[in-house]
């Protein structure tokens, strides 16, 4: 057994179509390899039937949102209520379902051996468009710089935590983040975490719907739609202010505190 409780925690807007055949696949490979499994599913204000498909199942627990605020405030509200039923592991993913269920298996299996603080899936075979594969390339090159070393698929969605070392970001970041995981991953570059990264298939999103992609123009869209744009600008500019400048309060961030 990996853990004794796992709770696998998701942002989701606009899902209903795939979400719950994802997590029908997560449970069927990792069930068998923990105690306890828990999906925690935080709804940004889906205007689709998402919340519908996930009621009255026994391990699915629906955290609704008081508004719409998009994928980094989201996601941490989902960090934040997996935390609170104390799980022994916990595992972010998205609620698209870019991932297949072997491949959280083999997360938990590299936790337990490698005794990591955090395993992140760094994603193979990428279908995003160029300028996604491009961007996330660029961020990484930036936090390369500042990390003093290469951290690969810095913003990769698919991660599993130990919930001391999740406490610590969690702590340490606003609620309002729009780019969380790349501040963890720098943060944890910098601290003193022990990171594995497994790499993992990465695939379409589940769903038929573009509603549920934040950037607009749907996925196959040939040139970076605005609010790409708009968001790479904002997001550089945070991660700039809250990581990377001297002072950063993300830069004061040491594991070995927490364990003193
Ligand atoms: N579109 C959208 N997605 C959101 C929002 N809040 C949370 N999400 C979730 O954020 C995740 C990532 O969305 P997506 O745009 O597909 O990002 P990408 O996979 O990095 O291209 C999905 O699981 C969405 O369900 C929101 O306000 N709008
Ligand atoms: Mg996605």
């Amino acid at each position: 057994m990996t853990a004794a409780h796992l709770a696998i925690v998701m942002p989701a807007y606009n899902e209903a179509e795939g979400i719950s055949g994802f997590i029908d696949e997560i449970r069927q490979h990792v069930g068998p390899l923990v105690g306890q499994l828990t999906f925690v599913v935080a709804d940004d204000r889906s205007t689709d039937a998402t919340v519908a498909a996930l009621q009255n199942i026994d391990d699915v627990r629906v955290e609704p949102q008081q508004v719409n605020r998009g994928h980094g405030p989201t996601a941490l509200a989902a960090y934040r209520a997996g935390l609170a039923l104390h799980p022994d592991l916990l595992v972010h993913v998205d609620g698209d379902g870019q991932f297949v269920g072997e491949d959280f298996a083999r997360m938990l299996k590299a936790m337990e051996s490698t005794g990591a603080d955090v395993v992140h899936g760094v994603r193979h075979s990428r279908t995003d468009p160029w300028y996604r594969r491009t961007l996330t390339s660029a961020v990484g090159m930036l936090i390369a710089l500042a990390a003093g070393r290469r951290v690969p698929d810095v913003n990769t969605p698919l991660r599993a935590y130990r919930p001391e070392a999740l406490r610590m970001l969690l702590d340490a970041v606003p609620a309002e983040v729009l780019v969380p995981h790349v501040h963890f991953s720098l943060a944890e570059a910098r601290s003193g975490f022990t990171v594995r990264y497994l790499s993992v298939r990465s695939i379409p999103r589940r769903g038929s719907s573009t509603s549920g992609t934040m950037w607009g123009g749907g996925v196959k869209a040939l040139v970076p739609p605005p609010r790409l744009r708009q968001f790479a600008n904002a997001a550089l500019q945070e991660a700039w202010q809250l990581s990377l400048r001297p002072g950063a309060p993300l830069r004061s961030i040491r594991l070995e505190n927490s364990r003193s």
